[in-house]
């Protein structure tokens, strides 16, 4: 899965314009380097970040999914919160409902049912306005596990076909680097819940315990992606797609011994 994030905006449409075909030209470019999905996201949720209106968030993205949709025939999906993106974006042909808030907020989980689409659901700690202020767990994995729990529960007494959800235990969503870490390393403990995994590592802050400067945190990105799958992911969010699809094909020849070459 690809990461597209569409930026706050500056008041100028010029710069509207030149933010959509940029954005376009990234997508386009990570399908070419082999990403199976683009996330298109119009809200920042980094720590202390601003909240978007609707209205700003549906502006952000609804052109762009609806432009990537006439134009590539990919699996898009939508990474929001809000039900009336959700709602927006299924009428354009989104395949796939990303949520870092697990259809929590009012009216999203009614919009998820609704659309028909498969749904990922992230754990998160907290609100993004203060979630990374010292993050504390009595038992990490139990308390991530409980929540996935009852989300899946709520979500298929609403009506999402229980094959149509994904569990993403959120990195860096009320986590600390310790957390982080051992999310990865034991990932395969959520296998237990038979959904597919989603994991999300990349560029993040814990990547830059071992690499400082963001522009440095590809191979330290790569790398978690690849122990990620190798843990039992299905899906990997990434910026550096061609790096990452090159890595994996590795790991694959290495785990199937050449089968696939
Ligand atoms: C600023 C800070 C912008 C952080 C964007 C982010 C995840 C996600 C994001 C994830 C799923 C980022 C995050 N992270 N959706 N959306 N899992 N499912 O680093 O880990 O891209 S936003």
């Amino acid at each position: 899965m690809g990461i597209l994030n569409i930026t706050p905006d500056s008041f100028s449409d010029g710069g509207r314009f030149l933010r959509f075909d940029n954005a376009l030209f990234q997508a386009e470019k990570m399908l070419e380097e082999g990403a199976d999905i683009i996330d298109v996201g119009g809200e920042s949720t980094r720590p202390g970040a601003q909240l978007v209106s609707t209205e700003e968030e549906m502006y952000r993205v609804l052109p762009l999914i609806e432009k990537l949709k006439a134009k590539t025939g990919a699996a898009i999906s939508v990474d929001t919160s809000k039900a009336e993106v959700m709602r927006g974006a299924a009428d354009l042909g989104v395949d796939l409902i990303n949520d870092v808030r697990a259809l929590q907020v009012e009216g999203a989980l009614k919009a998820a049912v609704d659309s028909g689409l498969p749904v990922c659901l992230m754990h998160m700690k907290g609100k993004p306005k203060n979630m990374q202020e010292n993050p504390s767990y009595e038992d990490l994995f139990s308390e991530i596990i409980n929540f996935f729990k009852e989300r899946v529960s709520d979500c298929i007494q609403a009506g999402i076909a229980p094959e149509n959800i994904i569990l993403d235990p959120g990195f860096g969503f009320g986590k600390t680097a310790q957390h982080n870490l051992a999310l990865i390393n034991r990932l395969s403990e959520f296998e237990a819940l038979n959904k597919p995994l989603l994991v999300g590592l990349s560029r993040k802050s814990t990547i830059g315990l071992i690499e400082k400067n963001t522009t440095d945190r590809l191979i330290a990105s790569v790398v978690g992606a690849v122990m990620a799958v190798q843990n039992g992911a299905s899906i990997v969010r990434v910026h550096d797609v061609a790096q990452t699809v090159s890595a994996l094909a590795m790991a694959r020849a290495v785990t199937t011994e050449g089968k696939g070459l």
